[in-house]
């Protein structure tokens, strides 16, 4: 299909009436005296290994944001589990000899901080699956890990987090809640400090387009861009959502179309992370958005997702989107309660699903649902691989059927 490129000109003069749902944010940029480019320009594909695969450029962003429908088609693809048993699998990186890196957040167990690490896992038996002996190796441990349920009173780990490869460097973060993060660089089985940044970076990705690393930053709802050896400098700031709740950014990647970084902003409780019950969720309330770096603009690409976590880009440029979970119920208030089990925690387990976002044809469509909190994305070999589990390993959980089974992580993959 012959795409046409759709200017985001904008009635207000100020470059951002597309953004119908938050109009503070057009005000909060406005007040810093930031131009935005009102063109969707599209670049061709840098010289980066991932982007080799892009065609001519003629994906085009367009003005208006396509929205995730309340009833999506589901076209449902199959799933295969590759690994289990894992606390807290986080960002992957597959390489070239088929093995599968992973970091892993750790059980966020207090009596014991430094569970996170990476892993190497490699098929040895050929048997299409990561859980035979020998088939893991730690290239690093001893990670803080941390569990924020007294905080926001959902069972939620944080630690080692994401993963990317780009510019030559293969990077992973470690996100320690309120920061300092450190960032590793990951070369053969060696695992070397590559910075340490203030705030905390769940997530990160290299700009093919800037040649710079950058990085989201949840605690305080930044996109930064991250120089080596140095600290985090702020590209843009998000505000609040329309209904007062924060607007997290969870997860990005880089828009090899367009040039831009598209963030997903994971809608915040509206009583803040640490205020109400832990179940506040407004549904259908988040985006992804997309931000050039130069003028800083905040462009919605994909609106009414829900709790959305990490996002992929496939050669014919569509955005496969997790959804984490689709409620915040039975909130968890202390350790004991939830080892009593079982019960969803805070987040409503199996209920997370990846929508496929067709920009060509602006169609949503579910290719998996039931997935268990899922965190992590990562697109290779045309396979996407999903990082399930988050939470604290072992605690009984329900399951869909009304049986329960103790939380565990794991990874699945999908062949698109
Ligand atoms: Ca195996
Ligand atoms: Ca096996
Ligand atoms: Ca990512």
């Amino acid at each position: 299909m012959q795409l046409q490129q759709v200017s985001s000109a904008a009635a207000d003069g100020c470059g951002f009436s597309v953004w119908r749902t938050a109009p503070a944010l057009s005000v909060w940029l406005c007040a810093f005296g930031l131009v935005v480019s009102c063109s969707s320009t599209i670049q061709p594909a840098p010289a980066d290994a991932r982007s080799a695969q892009t065609p001519a450029p003629t994906v085009v962003t367009n003005a208006s944001p396509i929205e995730v429908p309340l009833a999506p088609s589901v076209a449902l693809l199959p799933r295969q589990l590759v690994a289990t048993g894992l606390a807290n699998p986080r960002g992957m990186y597959l390489q070239s000899d088929g093995s599968l890196l992973v970091a892993v957040a750790g059980t966020g167990d207090p009596k014991d901080p430094l569970t996170g690490g990476i892993l190497r896992l490699h098929d040895a038996n050929g048997d299409g699956d990561f859980d035979d002996p020998d088939e893991r190796k730690a290239l690093l441990d001893r990670q803080p890990s941390r569990n924020l349920f007294d905080l926001v009173r959902r069972d939620e780990v944080f630690g080692m987090s994401g993963m990317a490869f780009g510019g030559g460097e293969l990077l992973v973060s470690l996100a320690n809640f309120g920061g300092p993060s450190k960032l590793f660089s990951i070369s053969g089985d060696a695992v070397q400090p590559w910075s340490n940044t203030s705030g905390n970076v769940n997530d990160l990705d290299y700009d093919a387009r800037r040649k710079v690393w950058v990085g989201v930053a949840s605690t305080t709802d930044e996109l930064v861009e991250l120089p080596p050896g140095g600290r985090a400098q702020r590209i843009a700031k998000f505000p609040p959502l329309q209904s007062g709740q924060d607007a997290v950014p969870a997860y990005l990647h880089y828009d090899p179309y367009s040039g831009d970084v598209l963030v997903t902003l994971f809608s915040g409780s509206p009583e803040g992370e640490e205020g109400g019950k832990g179940v506040e969720l407004i549904a259908r309330a988040a985006s992804i958005v997309s931000v050039h770096a130069e003028t800083r603009s905040v462009t919605p690409a994909v609106v009414a997702l829900t709790v959305p976590t990490d996002l992929e880009l496939d050669p014919q440029g569509a955005i496969y989107v997790l959804e984490f979970c689709d409620a915040f119920i039975e909130p968890i208030t202390s350790r004991e309660q939830m080892q009593a089990g079982p019960l969803h925690g805070g987040f409503k387990r199996f209920s997370g699903r990846l929508l496929r976002v067709d920009r060509i044809n602006r169609t949503v469509s579910v290719v998996a649902q039931g997935l268990d909190a899922p965190t992590n994305l990562t697109l290779a070999n045309g396979y996407l691989y999903i990082a399930q589990g988050m939470g604290t390993p072992g605690r009984l959980i329900p399951r869909p059927d009304g049986t329960s089974a103790p939380l565990t992580g794991f990874i699945e993959r999908i062949k698109l």
